[in-house]
């Protein structure tokens, strides 16, 4: 798709606040779905200044914020929004391999799962986005997905049964919810909030800074399970399209801008959850009157063991050496 024809489409259906004395400037337009302070915020404004910059202001872009990252990524790829910053959530139901990264317990720390999305095994997933008219352009990070509830203290897969979770729109969350005999309740993140309000879940998984930051503890999540279920490997998704469209000189300062964004966002995920010895995060929420439990490393690999049919499960819809790969990491996290 040409520059002037995506500019079209940006102004027609993404930005219809764009002045038309703007039009000479070619516009991007990246969505993210937290506030501007939040870590995805961070990381858009960064790609936002960086690209603007290093192109001198030949084009303009502009941050939008969107809590539904399904829709999200179904505008780039279908080219009506140029890029995307979005947690893993929902991009497996477009790029399948994605799902190994949603596997329950596979990591054991941030530099566990670090390492394997910098190795072959994230550029082997990334390498498979274009084919869905997508560019993986690079992994970043939201931080460990916790459990929080109204009800009780979890810490042993008894403590799941029955418990009415919100999760993500992610078939693999999904199943390793009710594998532990709970009862997962799909919605986008923009739901999340009213049904917590509601009452309609009894409980909801995300990084404890989100969980601060939308002040769920004020929400009757009194509990919270520090389990380290799933690392949440985000990403800088860009429509396959408009990647196309750029000089290869421009796509790598996307590539670039986008490096030095996720770099930016990443240390900001990783702020106060004990990285680094800064458990900052961690006190707020038991200043806050939030009962934390850290399990310990055997209650988590009775989590590990109790969701291994899930990986097992899911193993057989995507075959492949990637699998394989995979799987060796998994050995690992629960050896
Ligand atoms: O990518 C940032 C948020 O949109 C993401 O964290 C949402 O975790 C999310 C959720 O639970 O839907």
């Amino acid at each position: 798709m040409s520059l002037f024809r995506r500019m079209t489409l940006a102004a027609g259906l993404a930005a219809p606040l764009m002045a038309a004395t703007a039009m000479a400037q070619p516009q991007i337009t990246i969505q993210h779905g937290l506030p501007p302070n939040s870590h995805t915020g961070l990381g858009a404004v960064t790609f936002k200044e960086q690209f603007e910059r290093l192109t001198n202001n030949r084009y303009r872009v502009v941050v939008q914020r969107n809590d539904n990252e399904r829709e999200m990524i179904e505008s780039v790829q279908i080219g009506t929004l140029d890029c995307t910053f979005t947690s893993t959530g929902p991009v497996g139901n477009f790029v399948p391999e994605v799902r190994i990264f949603d596997v329950p317990f596979l990591f054991r720390d941030a530099a566990h799962a670090r390492g394997v999305l910098d190795s072959e095994i994230g550029s082997a997933v990334l390498a498979r986005f274009p084919a869905r008219g997508l560019v993986g352009v690079i992994w970043t990070e939201n931080g460990f997905r916790h459990l929080t509830n109204s009800r009780r203290e979890v810490n042993a897969p008894a403590d799941m049964r029955g418990l009415k979770v919100r999760t993500m729109e992610n078939q693999v969350h999904m199943r390793a919810f009710s594998t532990l005999g709970a009862l997962p309740t799909p919605m986008a993140f923009s739901e999340l909030i009213p049904a917590l309000q509601q009452g309609t879940v009894d409980g909801q998984e995300n990084p404890v800074n989100l969980f601060l930051g939308f002040r769920m503890d004020t929400l009757a999540q009194k509990h919270l399970s520090i389990w380290n279920y799933c690392a949440d490997a985000a990403i800088f998704v860009a429509s396959k399209s408009v990647m196309d469209s750029f000089a290869p000189a421009d796509r790598e300062l996307v590539i670039a801008c986008a490096r030095e964004a996720a770099q930016r966002q990443i240390a900001a995920a990783r702020k106060g959850l004990g990285i680094d010895g800064d458990r900052s995060s961690i006190e707020e929420c038991v200043r806050r009157g939030v009962a934390v439990a850290e399990l310990t490393p055997a209650e988590k690999q009775a989590f590990a063991r109790a969701t291994r049919p899930v990986f097992d499960k899911w193993a057989q819809t995507v075959g492949s050496a990637l699998v394989q790969k995979a799987e060796a990491a998994i050995a690992r996290a629960i050896a």
